[in-house]
């Protein structure tokens, strides 16, 4: 019998299917459209099994999509920027592009082994000078609309990376990348205006059925949606009013003090001349603090009274004002009326500087006393000691006292936003250079579309100095003024990696045009994309920035749709040893190495069995080594049949008996459950071990039927759909044994198979008895016969009658097809 050799076929279907154009999808067609894409990597060295589970689930979904009948775009590229590239690249003293490119060529060898039907003509690399292009072109897009604008603000600083850091590469103070505590910078920056569609990006997350749930709560809470009022406290002696934004207007007649954010300018202005010098000192210290510390929760609050009062602009009342660290100066209005009674922050503050707390919102359980609270109440409740509001509920109450307020001119419904602009420039030299020229006399100049792209040039030190790079060439960055033809002076910042990748769906639809990023009728015919499957540590910033993207296009005119992703998988990770495989854990598995020993069928099929593939899964030698013998079994019988069924002209399949029946049953069985689990979501472990299963009925038939009573229709009819339902998981093995059958086509060409409703109809089952929950025999009646003729035959069975013999039976517990529990005293 032919022996199962993973090297050799794998590599001589590769080949063919490479010749034949197998996986190159046509721009149009009849078939209705699918686009399966996967989240493209940083080409930061060489791959590991983690990253191939997400381009062996995309396979999954593209192979089965194409046998389903669609025309599927399957492609793959590279996101090639970024600073891993640089940092390595200084590391290893070469350059980044050398690095880049170098480790691009790995890459896709090793993906190339492992058999992904990706259409390589469209292949990708967000750092050549065809791609960049466009993400100028972009950038100039929204610079035009008002959407590109440079600030100078407060911005987080990583000291290791020597660069700028945009709110999402934050987490926890630290640098998202690296680590290290994020720092803040006073620096003028270029910023995408995000925020203009903040209420558009919240709304819209309703439409994405296909995406999982915490990914939109992760959304929904970066966009950070709060209702509440601006309202405005006159100060006292000066001709002021301090503005603070409050979610809770219901707690107005609580204020007890006020707090500014030592960052405002307000700061200055209020402070009575007696308190400078203390003001200086607290403001001093403060800035010392880390700024993620200082506004955490836990965080000691602290805070410096400025010798001034504001007027509570309903009852009058006279109130201090406080600098305190733990209001921020960039959300809200920077001020806060502060209401200790029913905000915990405020109420750790007033109990440090013995400020009074008033309760206006009672419990209706229990009264509130201020002396004997230990913390602020935050519930729902009765308004008390709040003027005409009293007595009714405190929710009711918050509409109720905006209006209020609007018609005293007093204060105004707000909407605020966590959401802060995207920061989209880097003092980095492996990025995409900022299209604008300074000149003297016109000020800041896009570059015209028909310069571009603005070339990052090759010779420049890019050892981090925290200034930019592309500052120590001189050829780059004296230029002329598009407007003025005078000389001028190039921005010399980098864009933000996320920018390229903000767009790069788009560009696989047309990734060689040269005159455009691409063509809108092609993008509408292609996009959304139908299939999105990645990682979910992206599940704000990419996703987040792309969703934007796309509804800037959209507004232009470039694209008809809101939303570039309609289904979204996020795959969970490969462990090993109790830790994330990562280099610097030294816990890697290489592709390579296991395609060496098993076989790249073995590998992909393994990934797939693990576990469900949103789970984190942890690598085990001895389970790829079972998959492995798995698939040798499933060979085995193949090519035990194959002589038989080779010779077979009849496509009537006839079953004589039980065991024929059953064995043809089985099969249409699994085709119904794989393909069910391949439709119903990503059930890929169980549609293998469903294969799995069937193999072993396939095996005991042919180890107990004498192969001249075989029926030789019937396995070619199993040989046959073996091939088909096998091949997204193993497509080379698949294929071998399909041209071995004397196939001329190619698999993944063919039909996905249907069941045969027929086949799954069962004549008998066996029901498990049990007697007070444990099994004590059981009982095989026909199919649909009734609860009431299978309790007689389980109450009849002698082995069940031995244990119910002089017991009381109290209930049957029935479950169809199944079990049945007779409880007995
Ligand atoms: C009075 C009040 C009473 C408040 C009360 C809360 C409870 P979210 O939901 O996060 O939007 N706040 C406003 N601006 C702030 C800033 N720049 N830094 C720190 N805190 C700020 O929170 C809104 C609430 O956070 C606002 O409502 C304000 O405190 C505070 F019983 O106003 B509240
Ligand atoms: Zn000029």
């Amino acid at each position: 019998m032919k022996e199962y050799t993973p090297a050799k076929i794998e590599q001589k279907w590769q080949k063919i299917w490479e010749e034949e154009k197998m996986f190159e999808t046509p721009q149009f067609s009849d078939k209705d459209k699918y686009y399966v894409l996967v989240m493209f990597p940083y080409p930061s060295g060489t791959l590991h099994v983690g990253h191939v589970k997400n381009y062996v689930i995309g396979d999954i979904v593209a192979r089965y999509k194409k046998m389903k009948g669609f025309n599927v775009l399957h492609p793959f590229g590279y996101d090639a920027f970024g600073l891993p590239a640089e940092n390595a690249a200084i590391k290893n003293r070469i350059h980044p592009e050398d690095w880049t490119l170098k480790n691009i060529e790995t890459i896709r060898n090793q993906i190339k082994k492992i058999g992904i039907s990706y259409d390589w003509n469209r292949e990708i690399k967000t750092c050549s000078e065809d791609y960049y292009k466009w993400t100028q072109w972009l950038f100039l897009k929204l610079y035009e609309k008002g959407l590109a604008y440079k600030k100078k603000g407060a911005v987080n600083w990583c000291p290791s990376c020597q660069t700028v850091l945009a709110n999402e590469q934050v987490k926890d103070g630290k640098c998202e990348r690296c680590g290290t505590e994020v720092t803040i910078k006073h620096l003028e920056q270029w910023y995408f205006k995000i925020t203009e569609y903040a209420e558009r990006l919240l709304k819209d997350i309703e439409k994405l059925k296909g995406w999982p749930e915490h990914v939109k709560t992760m959304q929904k809470n970066w966009i950070g949606k709060s209702v509440g009022a601006e309202i405005d406290f006159p100060v006292k002696d000066l001709d002021m009013k301090i503005r603070v934004f409050t979610t809770r207007p219901d707690t107005l007649w609580g204020v007890t003090f006020m707090a500014l954010a030592p960052e405002s300018p307000l700061v200055e202005l209020l402070v009575t001349d007696d308190r400078k010098e203390g003001l200086e000192k607290f403001l001093k210290k403060v800035s010392l603090e880390d700024r993620f510390k200082r506004t955490s929760t836990e965080a000691e609050k602290e805070g410096y009274f400025l010798g001034r009062y504001a007027i509570n602009p309903v009852n009058g009342e006279h109130i201090p004002i406080y600098v305190a660290n733990y209001i921020l100066y960039e959300y809200g209005t920077g001020a806060i009326m502060a209401v200790p009674a029913h905000d915990q922050r405020d109420f750790e503050f007033a109990r440090k500087y013995n400020l009074p707390i008033r309760v206006v919102i009672d419990n209706p359980e229990k009264h509130l006393e201020p002396d004997t609270m230990n913390g602020a109440y935050e519930s729902d409740g009765i308004m008390i000691n709040s003027g005409p509001f009293d007595g009714i509920n405190n929710k009711e109450a918050i509409d109720k006292i905006t209006k209020y307020l609007e018609e005293k001119g007093i204060g105004k419904k707000s909407v605020q936003y966590k959401l802060r602009d995207w920061l989209i420039s880097r003092q980095r030299y492996w990025g995409a250079p900022i299209p604008i020229i300074y000149c003297d006399e016109c000020g800041t100049v896009p570059v015209p579309e028909k310069d571009l792209p603005v070339k990052l040039p090759k010779n420049v030190e890019f050892l981090p100095t925290g200034k930019s790079p592309l500052l120590s060439n001189q050829q780059f960055i004296n230029t002329v003024c598009p407007k003025c033809g005078k000389p001028a002076k190039r921005d010399v910042d980098t864009m933000d990696t996320f920018v390229d990748s903000s767009w790069y769906y788009l560009r696989y639809i047309n990734p060689r045009l040269d005159d455009m990023a691409f063509k809108t009728e092609d993008v509408n015919y292609w996009l959304p994309v139908d299939q999105y499957i990645g990682g979910v540590e992206h599940a704000v910033l990419h996703l987040l920035y792309s969703r934007f993207i796309t509804k800037v296009l959209y507004d232009l005119g470039y694209v008809n749709f809101e939303e570039p992703f309609t289904n979204l998988f996020t795959q969970g990770m490969i462990y090993k040893d109790g830790w994330k495989m990562s280099k610097s854990k030294g816990n890697v598995v290489s592709p390579d190495d296991m395609i060496l020993k098993y076989g790249a069928d073995t590998l992909r099929t393994y990934i797939l069995f693990m576990a469900p593939p949103e789970k984190d899964a942890e690598w085990s030698e001895a389970g790829i080594e079972g998959v492995h013998r798995f698939l040798k079994r499933l060979w085995n019988n193949f090519y035990t049949i194959l002589p038989a069924i080779k010779e077979e002209t009849s496509e009537n399949v006839l079953v004589k008996n039980k065991a024929e029946k059953e064995l043809r049953r089985k099969l249409h069985q699994s085709i119904k459950k794989i393909t069910e689990d391949i439709e119903g979501g990503f059930k890929f472990n169980t549609a293998i071990a469903g294969l799995m299963e069937f193999n072993n009925h396939l095996s005991e038939y042919l180890n107990s039927t004498p192969q001249n009573e075989w029926n030789v229709p019937l396995l070619k009819e199993i040989g046959e759909n073996l091939c088909l339902i096998l091949s997204p998981f193993a497509p080379h093995m698949a294929e071998e044994m399909w041209h071995d059958l004397g196939k001329s086509t190619f698999i993944v060409k063919e039909n996905w198979p249907s069941y045969d409703k027929n086949a799954l109809e069962i004549d008998e089952i066996t029901i498990v008895v049990q007697i007070n929950g444990k099994v004590r025999g059981k009982v095989v009646v026909p199919a649909n016969e009734t609860e009431e003729n299978i309790k007689k035959a389980a109450l009849q069975n002698p082995k069940i009658a031995s244990y119910t013999k002089n017991k009381q039976i109290i209930k049957i517990i029935f479950v169809p097809n199944k079990l049945m529990n007779i409880v007995v005293k």
